[in-house]
């Protein structure tokens, strides 16, 4: 009601009321033991570490609200413009370590934890990781300062469940019953002469917001994350679809889509929310809604949230009452997209039936390629060209795969918007998580070598070149290896606590964890690991004496409708089971599949690699961004010309890492050959031939159960493992070589984390701050 003067009463009042960060080891001991008694109606006595964790917690999301409102009132006094990530996905990991490693209160919180008789170390084990999303694509948008479920292993398969982390109060989370929004599926719209346009009918959705603080690193700018669920009424017309089904799955596909209502349901809930709120947000300030795309930049992730285009195009035409061609000009400055993938599969179309008829044949004309409406029984709307035309720029994720992009789904577009339309921008990583919190041991020897504060390398990750001065200092080489070698005890003493199994941590530690699919070809990994297996059998216990141990871990998730990826993971368990216990062998080669993974567990595997593997068949990773972190940490990379592959390979030199494999150019030619003149694998992969002979003739159990997965690659071989398997155990055994002389190991394991500063997200999200929103930071001071 018109303009009111806040706050109400004595403002003084208001002020003496405001608590300041109180960061000193009584106070944080304090606020501890009033949130065991108050928020949590707990005692001293009988408090385990769950009840513990939970009041630390609460604790440090009491200082990160402080700087979190302090932030929200700085950008509503300076309405700067501000960059909206707009993501279907968000795996965030762990809170708590984060935050206080941001906030610069871990010593003193590990001190106040002590004082209580409490470890902090076994406190941040309690928390759950927050996973509402898949992959990289939904790691990457965790990295930006939204839905809520998702999917361990029994009898060698994949076993899905309800995600735990829903089922606890989650103290990072803030349900914003005030924050609400209706959204509006089906009915009717019609414009009256000389009125706005009205929708009205079908079904009213409640869009509640739940808020999580996301800190950043040094700064007292605390972010907000904003996830979307339904609220608690609906007036649904079509009463057999709830409100609660929208929010209530985390579609696991990982590259994949499907025309489910249910999903597309889901993808309008966020976006029409998220733009409701964002236009709120823009009308407080008072400028005219021509001037939107100065004050609002919104980053599409992937296809999955364009519906906002169009619904940004509905709130323009019928709310706002613009003519078509001045709200297209506001959209297509607003809105800018990034591609994370050019695998067909994963390409949107809106479809509402199950059944595809085949496009009629010949129907090739450009025109027809570029509509946004692919022509058919049904028709489909192709969300990837929406994308494209409501945007101002469009960007791939490394530099392959931008020209990859160029080259091929957005051809057409190329020619028609030019060049400068579409760029790259090589995903980062940020080094506070996957340097500082999974690797404090080098992060401190990092900092004491250079005889610089955490903070400054933290920040500014090209600081690691001064790493090159001491490559071949003998003392730094002996450190360096210690923490790897600390880091390979804490694994395996993982491995010991939850699989039961006892590891040789002198053994190379070689590392493939990311979601399972044909085109990452852990198939071809698990081959190796038998093609090894089967060598070691054949040789003489002497021959066996010279032979270097490794231990190959593998973890990740197959989506639970995609048949192929699961039935890898039951070949490497049963692999595992036969080849562990084989006298002749396990202390020379051992093979886990490691359950539930995690980021939480992708934080203690990283760390202890000393080779990880980022094989995909050259030309399907857009980028990956595990293969960095591995780096960061001292790990070396075996790879094929792929993705970052090629741009970690530029940074740290070719001699530092192992790459195999045909070239992109090369794929299509030899799909077309493997098409049109096939030959037989036992001819043109003999030592493949034996290993899948050997997995059918029984010894890793039943053989057929695995012709499914044997067929693919006997069959059509469309990620070409027969063209590349023997390149790929070439350099198998080039590291083994290389492992041997363990100082030259070291010299390339410092080598390559000295020369990751370009994979810093930081510089990332620079890129896109500059290329893409033309804002610039806005600090608290
Ligand atoms: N990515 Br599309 C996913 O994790 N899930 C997806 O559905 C799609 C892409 C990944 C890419 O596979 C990976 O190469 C990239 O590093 C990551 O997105 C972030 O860009």
């Amino acid at each position: 009601t018109g303009k009111e003067k806040w706050p109400r009463g004595e403002e003084k009042v208001w002020i003496d009321g405001t608590r300041g960060l109180d960061t000193d080891v009584p106070s944080i001991t304090k606020s501890f033991v009033n949130h065991v008694h108050t928020s949590l109606a707990r005692q001293a006595y009988n408090l385990d570490d769950f009840g513990a964790y939970q009041a630390a917690a609460l604790s440090v999301r009491d200082d990160l609200i402080i700087n979190w409102n302090d932030t929200q009132l700085h950008f509503t006094r300076k309405s700067p413009k501000r960059a909206y990530y707009l993501s279907l996905e968000f795996l965030m990991g762990r809170t708590f370590d984060n935050a206080l490693l941001n906030l610069g209160l871990k010593e003193k919180y590990n001190d106040g934890m002590t004082k209580l008789g409490f470890n902090l170390e076994d406190l941040l084990e309690k928390e759950r990781d927050a996973g509402l999303g898949n992959g990289g694509l939904g790691r990457f948008s965790g990295l930006l300062p939204g839905l809520k479920r998702k999917p361990g292993i029994a009898n060698g398969s994949q076993l899905e469940a309800p995600d735990p982390w829903l089922e606890h109060d989650n103290p990072w989370e803030l349900p914003r019953a005030d924050v609400s929004y209706e959204v509006r599926f089906y009915g009717h719209s019609e414009r009256l002469d000389g009125m706005k346009a009205i929708w009205s009918g079908g079904q009213e959705v409640l869009a509640m917001a739940y808020d999580t603080m996301v800190p950043g690193y040094d700064t007292k700018n605390t972010n907000n994350l904003r996830l979307w669920e339904t609220g608690d009424y609906e007036r649904a017309l079509e009463s057999s679809n709830s409100a609660a089904a929208i929010t209530s799955v985390l579609y696991p596909n990982d590259h994949t889509s499907f025309g489910k209502e249910l999903r597309l349901k889901q993808q309008y809930f966020w976006t029409a929310a998220s733009l409701a709120d964002i236009i709120r947000r823009f009308k407080n300030i008072d400028k005219p809604i021509t001037e939107f795309p100065e004050y609002v930049a919104i980053q599409l992730n992937d296809t999955h949230p364009t519906l906002a285009v169009p619904e940004l195009m509905r709130i323009l035409l019928d709310d706002e009452d613009l003519p078509w061609d001045t709200a297209w000009n506001i959209v297509t400055n607003t809105f800018f997209f990034t591609n994370h993938t050019v695998l067909p599969e994963a390409l949107e179309n809106m479809l509402f039936l199950q059944a595809v008829e085949k496009k009629f044949p010949g129907d090739r004309e450009k025109l027809a390629r570029m509509s946004l409406i692919e022509e058919g029984f049904p028709q489909n709307v192709r969300m990837a060209n929406l994308a494209v035309i409501g945007s101002r720029k469009v960007n791939g994720v490394a530099e392959l795969h931008s020209e990859l992009l160029k080259a091929t789904i957005v051809k057409d577009f190329v020619d028609f918007y030019g060049q400068s339309k579409f760029f790259n921008v090589t995903n980062g990583i940020t080094p506070r998580r996957w340097l500082d919190q999974c690797n404090p041991g080098l992060s401190n020897l990092i900092s004491e070598t250079l005889q610089i504060p955490k903070g400054v390398f933290l920040k500014d990750l090209y600081k690691l070149e001064g790493l090159l001065k001491y490559v071949d200092n003998p003392t730094f080489q002996k450190k360096w290896a210690a923490i790897k070698q600390s880091n390979k005890e804490r694994l395996a003493h993982y491995v010991e606590t939850t699989l039961g199994f006892k590891i040789n941590t002198h053994a190379m530690f070689d590392v493939q964890i990311k979601r399972l699919h044909e085109y990452k070809r852990q198939t071809m990994n698990i081959f190796g690991v038998v093609h090894r297996y089967l060598t070691l059998k054949a040789m003489t216990p002497a021959e066996r004496k010279k032979v270097n141990p490794k231990v190959v871990f593998f973890a990740g998730k197959a989506a639970p409708g995609y048949y192929i990826a699961k039935l890898t993971i039951r070949l490497i368990v049963n692999v595992a089971r036969v080849i562990n216990v084989d006298p002749d062998t396990k202390d020379l080669l051992s093979l886990f599949f490691l359950p539930d993974y995690s980021v939480s567990l992708a934080e203690i595997l990283i760390p202890a690699s000393d080779i990880s593997q980022h094989i995909s068949t050259a030309g399907t990773e857009a980028s990956g961004t595990s293969n960095m972190k591995f780096c960061l940490n001292g790990g070396l990379l075996v790879g094929t010309v792929d993705g970052a592959n090629i741009e970690i390979a530029e940074e740290v030199g070719e001699s530092n890492v192992f790459f195999f494999g045909h070239l992109t150019p090369a794929v299509e030619d030899l799909r077309y050959q493997h098409m049109y003149h096939p030959v037989p694998i036992e001819e043109k992969c003999p030592a493949l031939a034996q290993a899948l002979n050997e997995i059918s003739s029984g010894t890793f159990g039943d053989g057929g159960v695995y012709e499914p997965l044997l067929n693919t690659i006997r069959q059509n071989d469309y990620y070409l493992l027969t063209e590349d398997f023997d390149s790929y155990i070439k350099a198998l055994a080039l590291v083994d070589e290389a492992y041997q002389d363990r100082t030259e190991w070291i010299k390339k394991s410092i080598s390559t984390s000295a020369k990751m500063g370009k994979f810093s997200s930081d510089r990332a999200i620079q890129d896109y701050a500059q290329e893409c929103w033309n804002i610039e930071s806005s600090k608290l001071t």
